[in-house]
This record gives C-alpha cells, sequence and structure tokens, in this order.
C-alpha cells in the first residue's frame, strides 16, 4: 500500500518548554482539523501510513529534544528546517505580502521584492529536497495552499509518476489581477501548480479564473476542465472545504458549552448578542463590518443599550506592517464608538484581541442572536460553517458576505455586500427581527448542506478524483515513438501483404499555416507520398476535412486515394470523386452561415471556409482569449441548433464545423478499412475529428495510430510534430525501395 505525505506550511505540532523540558502537543486550527477529521476516518484504510510534512515552530535543536522524549504521535512527522532568515522572506514576505494580497485583490498591498521571491523559490526547493529523501514513486502528496505553489512542478520534475494532488485555501484571481505580477513569476506559480494532478479550489469560480490565468500565461494547447500540460491530463475542480459537522453539532449539549454558554445568555440578558470572530487581517473587512453597525447604531436608537456585539480578534501575523496598521485603526475605531454611542452603563461593542478556547467559541456562536461575517474576500470562511453546525437549537441569524466562498453553499444566510455600508445595517436590524420560525427554515437548510458535505465527505471527493485523474491519465498516457517502436512497425510492415496509410493532412502531414490556402505541400512530402504509393502493396489515402477540390489540385497527380470533408466525398485510386452520404441536405447552410458571419464580426481575424457539404469557422489567427469565448459561444449556439436537425458540429483545432450527420473520420475510416485484407495499418491524425478515426481502428489488431502532438489521445502512440511523421513515412517508403533498388 503507498504512504500519503500531508504538506503543509506549518506542522500541526507546537513544541513547548515545560519546566526546562521541550515537549510537543498537537496544535489546532482550520487546515488541521478538517485535514485531520479525514486523515482519522477512512484514509487509513486507503494508506499504509501518514506523515505530515512542514515547517515546525521550533529550533532543530528543540525538534530534536522535543521528539526523542516521545512525542504524542498522531501522525508520523517530516521537519522541514528553514533558516530565520529565509524562512522570513518566504512566508512574511512572498507568501503574505505578495501573494496573499494580491490573490485577495488588494494589489496595491503587494510588495514586489525581488528577494522575497528567490527565497520563496528556495524555501520550495527545500521542501522539495526534504520530501524527495523519503518520497517512492508509488506515494500519494497531498500539498496545501499558497505557500507551496510551486512545489507539485518541483517533485514532478524528479519524480515523474507521483500522485500530487495539490489544494488552494485561499481565493484564485482572475487574470486582470494575476496579471500584474511579473511575468516570470506568473509562470512560475502556474507552471507550478500544474505539477499536480489534480488541483483543488473552493468553487468553481476559482477553478475557472486559475484555467483562464493558464490559458493566457501558459497557452496550453488544449483546455477545459482537463489541461494537457507536459503530456499529463490535469484537472482543476472545485471542492468547497468543510467542518466537521458533528463535532460542532455535539458540542453544544457538552457541559462546559452548556455553562459558558449559560454565563453569555445571563450577561446579555434582554439584549440581543451579535458575534464575531476572526484572525486579524485586512480581508476579513472588520472595519466595514463597524461601520455597518455604526450605521445600523445611528439609524436605528431605539436600539440603544439593547445590543451588544461581541468582537473577538485572533492575533495573527502582526510583524507585517500592513497587519501592526490595521489592528492599531480598529482599536481606535472600536474605542470611538463605544466611547461616541455608549454611556456609563452601556458598550456598544465588547472587544477581545486573543485566541479564545473550542468551547467558548462554540459558546459564544450558539449564544448569540446574530453572527455577523464580512469578510472583503475569503477563500471560503469556516467561521460561517462553524456557527451553522454548532446550531443544535436551529436558531440564530447568519449575516455572511458575498465575497466569501461560504456564500455560494450558504444561499439562504443574509447576503451582504461587504462595502455597503448602508445593506450591513438594513441587515443587522431585518436579522435581529427575524421569527423564530424563519430563523429555524433557513437555519435548517443550510445545515443540511454543510451535513451532506462535510469535512470527511470533502477530502474523500477530493481523493476519489484524484484517482480518477490518475487512471485517466493512465488511459491517455502520451506515448512518443521510441526506436524500439519506430524497428516494430518497420518490421510489420515489412512483413504484410497489404498495407493501408491513412493520412490526415493539416497538423500531420504539413504544420498549420496562417490561412488554410496557404498550406500547400511541399516538394519534400510530395516525393515521400509519391514513393510510398508506387509500391502496389501499399494503399495511401490522405483523410482530411478539406474539401475535394483542394485534395484534387494538390494531390490529384499522386496515387493517392483521397477523402474529403472528414468522409462525405471519396475518391478511391484511380477513380472518380464520389459523394458518400446517406444525407446531403444543405438547407441548413444558409442559417448556419449567417450566425458564423456574425462572430466573423465579432471576433476580429476569423474567417469561414465553405466546403461543399460543411462549413467551417477558423479562429487560428484571432486573439487566443478572444477566439476561445466566442468559439465557445457559438460551439453552444450550434450544438442548440444541432439538436434539432440532423447536424453534426465539431469542435476541432482552432475550428468550429458544422456537417450532416453520418459523417465522420471514423465511418469513412471503417469503410476503407473493411473493403480490403489489410494486415498492416498505419493511421496519423493531429485533431479531435481524428480522434473517431483512432476509435474505429482501435479494434484492428496491430494497428499503428499516430496522434501528432502532446496530448491525450485514442491513438496508440504520439508523434512530436509533421516532421517526424514525413521522416517516419520517408523511412516506411526507402525501406521499400532499398530492396528494389538492389534487385535492380
Ligand atoms: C483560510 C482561508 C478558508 C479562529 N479564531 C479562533 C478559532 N478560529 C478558527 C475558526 C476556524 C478557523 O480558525 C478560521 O478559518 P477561516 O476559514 O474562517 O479563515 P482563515 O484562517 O483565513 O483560513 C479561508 C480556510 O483557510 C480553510 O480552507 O476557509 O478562506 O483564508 O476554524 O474556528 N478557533 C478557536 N479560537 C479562536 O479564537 N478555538
Amino acid at each position: 500500500m503507498s504512504k500519503l505525505y500531508v504538506i503543509s506550511n506549518r506542522l500541526p505540532l507546537t513544541i513547548e518548554k515545560k519546566e526546562g523540558v521541550y515537549v510537543c502537543r498537537q496544535s489546532s486550527g482550520g487546515l488541521v482539523s478538517a485535514v485531520g477529521s479525514y486523515l482519522d476516518s477512512d484514509v487509513k484504510g486507503t494508506f499504509s501510513d501518514i506523515t505530515w510534512a512542514g515547517v515546525p515552530d521550533c529550533s532543530e535543536t528543540a525538534w530534536r529534544t522535543a521528539m526523542a522524549s516521545g512525542p504524542e504521535a498522531k501522525y508520523n512527522y517530516l521537519p522541514v528546517f528553514l533558516n530565520k532568515r529565509r524562512y522570513e522572506y518566504y512566508y512574511n514576505g512572498f507568501s503574505n505580502s505578495v501573494i496573499w494580497p494580491l490573490f485577495h485583490y488588494f494589489p496595491s498591498f503587494v510588495d514586489y521584492n525581488a528577494a522575497y521571491y528567490a527565497a520563496y523559490m528556495e524555501a520550495n526547493e527545500i521542501f522539495a529536497e526534504s520530501l524527495l529523501s523519503v518520497l517512492k514513486r508509488e506515494d500519494t502528496v497531498w500539498i496545501h495552499d499558497y505557500h507551496l505553489l510551486p512545489l507539485a512542478a518541483m517533485l514532478r520534475e524528479r519524480m515523474p509518476g507521483l500522485t500530487i494532488g495539490f489544494f488552494l485555501h485561499v481565493p484564485f484571481p482572475s487574470y486582470e489581477i494575476f496579471r500584474v505580477l511579473p511575468k516570470e513569476w506568473q509562470r512560475t506559480l502556474l507552471e507550478g501548480m500544474l505539477g499536480a494532478d489534480l488541483i483543488g479550489f473552493h468553487t468553481l469560480d476559482y477553478a475557472a479564473h486559475f484555467l483562464s490565468c493558464v490559458k493566457a500565461v501558459l497557452k496550453p494547447e488544449r483546455d477545459g476542465q482537463y489541461i494537457s500540460w507536459r503530456n499529463r491530463q490535469v484537472k482543476a475542480d472545485a471542492f468547497p472545504i468543510s467542518i466537521d459537522y458533528d463535532s460542532f453539532n455535539d458540542a453544544y449539549d457538552e457541559h462546559e458549552v452548556a455553562q459558558i454558554r449559560r454565563s453569555y445568555v445571563e450577561m446579555k440578558s434582554d439584549k440581543k448578542l451579535l458575534f464575531s470572530v476572526d484572525r486579524l487581517d485586512y480581508t476579513k473587512g472588520i472595519s466595514n463590518r463597524l461601520k455597518g453597525y455604526e450605521k445600523f447604531l445611528e439609524e436605528n436608537p431605539d436600539y440603544s443599550e439593547k445590543v451588544v456585539f461581541a468582537l473577538n480578534i485572533v492575533p495573527s501575523r502582526d510583524s507585517i506592517s500592513k497587519y501592526a496598521e490595521r489592528k492599531k485603526m480598529i482599536d481606535e475605531y472600536i474605542g470611538n464608538i463605544n466611547s461616541r454611542l455608549g454611556n456609563m452603563k452601556w458598550q456598544p461593542i465588547l472587544y477581545r484581541y486573543k485566541h479564545v478556547s473550542f468551547n467558548e467559541l462554540v459558546a459564544l456562536y450558539t449564544a448569540c442572536d446574530l453572527a455577523l461575517i464580512t469578510p472583503l474576500r475569503d477563500g471560503m470562511n469556516l467561521v460561517a460553517k462553524e456557527f451553522v453546525a454548532s446550531r443544535r437549537d436551529k436558531q440564530g441569524v447568519l449575516v455572511l458576505s458575498e465575497m466569501a466562498g461560504a456564500a455560494k453553499e450558504l444561499s439562504e444566510a443574509l447576503l451582504i455586500n461587504p462595502n455597503d455600508t448602508a445593506e450591513i445595517s438594513s441587515m443587522i436590524k431585518y436579522g435581529l427581527e427575524m421569527s423564530a420560525d424563519e430563523q429555524e427554515q433557513r437555519m435548517t437548510a443550510m445545515q443540511a448542506r454543510i451535513m451532506g458535505y462535510d469535512v470527511v465527505e470533502w477530502a474523500r471527493d477530493f481523493f476519489e478524483q484524484l484517482k480518477t485523474v490518475k487512471e485517466l491519465q493512465l488511459e491517455f498516457e502520451v506515448k512518443f515513438i521510441d526506436n524500439i517502436t519506430r524497428v516494430d512497425l518497420v518490421d510489420k510492415y515489412s512483413r504484410a501483404n497489404k498495407a493501408l496509410f491513412l493520412l490526415d493532412y493539416d497538423g500531420s502531414l504539413m504544420p498549420f499555416q496562417k490561412l488554410p490556402t496557404l498550406a500547400k505541400p511541399s516538394e519534400e512530402l510530395l516525393e515521400i507520398l509519391r514513393q510510398l504509393a508506387a509500391n502496389p502493396r501499399n494503399n495511401v489515402y490522405i483523410i482530411s476535412g478539406r474539401n475535394s477540390q483542394s485534395l484534387t489540385e494538390w494531390f490529384g497527380d499522386l496515387n493517392l486515394g483521397l477523402v474529403a470533408e472528414h468522409g462525405a466525398r471519396v475518391r478511391h485510386v484511380g477513380g472518380e470523386w464520389k459523394t458518400d452520404l446517406t444525407n446531403d441536405d444543405k438547407s441548413w447552410m444558409e442559417q448556419v452561415e449567417k450566425i458564423m458571419l456574425t462572430y466573423v464580426g465579432k471576433c476580429p481575424h476569423s474567417f469561414i471556409e465553405r466546403k461543399d457539404f460543411s462549413l467551417a469557422w477558423h479562429y487560428r489567427n484571432a486573439e487566443p482569449m478572444q477566439g476561445t469565448v466566442r468559439a465557445r459561444e457559438l460551439y453552444d449556439t450550434l450544438k442548440a441548433l444541432a439538436s434539432r436537425g440532423k447536424l453534426n458540429v465539431l469542435n476541432g483545432h482552432k475550428v468550429i464545423e458544422v456537417r450532416n450527420s453520418g459523417i465522420n473520420k471514423g465511418l469513412a475510416a471503417g469503410k476503407i478499412y473493411d473493403s480490403g485484407k489489410f494486415d498492416f495499418v498505419l493511421a496519423v491524425g493531429d485533431d479531435q475529428t481524428d480522434e473517431d478515426m483512432f476509435r474505429r481502428l482501435a479494434r484492428v489488431p496491430d494497428v499503428f495510430t499516430i496522434k501528432v502532438g502532446g496530448e491525450a489521445s485514442y491513438a496508440r502512440y504520439n508523434l512530436h510534430n509533421p516532421f517526424m511523421v514525413q521522416s517516419l513515412l520517408e523511412t516506411i517508403a526507402h525501406y521499400e525501395n532499398a530492396p528494389t533498388a538492389v534487385k535492380a
């Protein structure tokens, strides 16, 4: 059984000195409890062993002493040691003064310090080195968060077969934000993440942003939910992180929780209690929250002395100046509200700046009337989910920022825009006056949703998809033809009596050109085809999406079979062009052409190719991003139209093509193959339309199907480019001609 390595910036252990001796204890926190709950459940059956790797919160010496004294070993631990300055630059520097502000849409807070970037890369290298000293090929690695974006690629480079999952706990920003980073940083971060097999985000929006950044910066040939990257299929998807629902729900009745709750209920007396808890962070919208509350008090003087806000802030990253400034600002603001709107008997805000225990936290979640959670940006926000899960009484109102990932799931919360002070104020009022019935209805719906996808389900879902991606990669493993395969191919050919060659043209025999009319065959290619076709046992077909005129013009004089428009028209060797259609209705063409024309207008440099039985909209010369977006729209529009008639819409290589249904290269290739007793078959293609041919031929024993390019395919083999195809065909043609020449 394989081992699981969970990698995060920090190890989930706290090393403390007690009575002169270093001891360690399991620390708590979002990631630890989330991942820990899963690790404690069904994962044990899947992996033989679990190791957590990260930076310990102590020196190397302290670590060794604490470990020697027998730690509370919940998992195995792999410590990664970074010196103080490097850690400072990697953690406070690049992680929290570049990525954190940028990914939370605070570009003006970013500190573009090249030394931070260098330390970040070095720190990730050190993580990679530590891991590579213990990892085995069959192991699974689960990397967490923005501190370790480049790590997956570093591991992949040195251990290509490793199973790697990556999960990002913060938002992934849109390209317009991401692009402000220097280009090298952009590439490194994206390529780093693509080293994983599965990349998880909290929401589909974040996954979509990531994909659009990958497309804009790295320009992979294909995209979709799967990205074809360096001969691997990588998937990006949403896995909304959750919480250990039962531990919060059960805690409601815990003795200590109930006791603390009672003390808060007594304290608030007839007042309404608002509550919030967050780390001190500018992304959490604490000032906006205070503004909203202040406005509520100003506009509703009848609530004076009838409401109190328990505001809990947990110290965080206080050595970064932006955080220290925020603390000062919040302290002053709270003082101002309390002194201006409060009186000697009543303070509108009870402010606490420290970490509270789990029991106290749940007591507050369950004693309050309203939780006010207003981040300006938040990957998910677990506090919102914990509050809902804790409310066994099904009472309490959640006011939640729509900028938190959690808002996507908790739609029964009172959703607010954190920049809209008036909205916060009016939702506080609405929430405080909400009937018990409405509270129960909303709470029940949210609880059902969290219960159905708790943290164990979250992690299980992630691992299941990781397994699926790995299986898919194996199925679609890109196998470039090596020398052994080449020798085997030529050997099989040499022993064949009747050979069939099915050769796609554009992108397979000749590289793509800016305009289809420019892609004329070179003299070299024509010579190779001439020689290949000269041998009577060879049956060579060009099987193309092009029309019969182009194929006749270029190959009409050679001894070749020609298949035009993906099989709509066929000309066998020495024969005439024949239309091979069960359905030759062309009445759809006018309407489709009109639609395509609007896309020519919408997408500069795109154009229409008109053929006898099909219409193609090409976007190879358009600006890539615009081309892809318009292609997707056009594809959807034409698909909707096609569903009403007998049409086929094809998403090819930078082309959307429409033709009558019942035409494809698979059918055409099948008919040709069935027409003769071929004992050697070689088929070459490069795009989606060739996949039909590869699929049809997959049943043929010993077939050589070749995909041009490094993408996943039904073909058995890959070749890098058309010139390598030409070279392979040349070898075959010469092989044939050589003995003849000797004989002569
Ligand atoms: C990052 C992302 C994403 C807080 N104060 C106390 C305390 N906490 C616990 C909460 C909760 C966790 O810390 C905070 O989680 P959040 O999700 O709200 O926020 P971040 O720390 O910013 O976490 C975030 C998360 O990762 C997971 O992917 O949701 O978007 O920014 O569990 O309960 N716990 C106790 N005392 C406190 O004073 N006991």
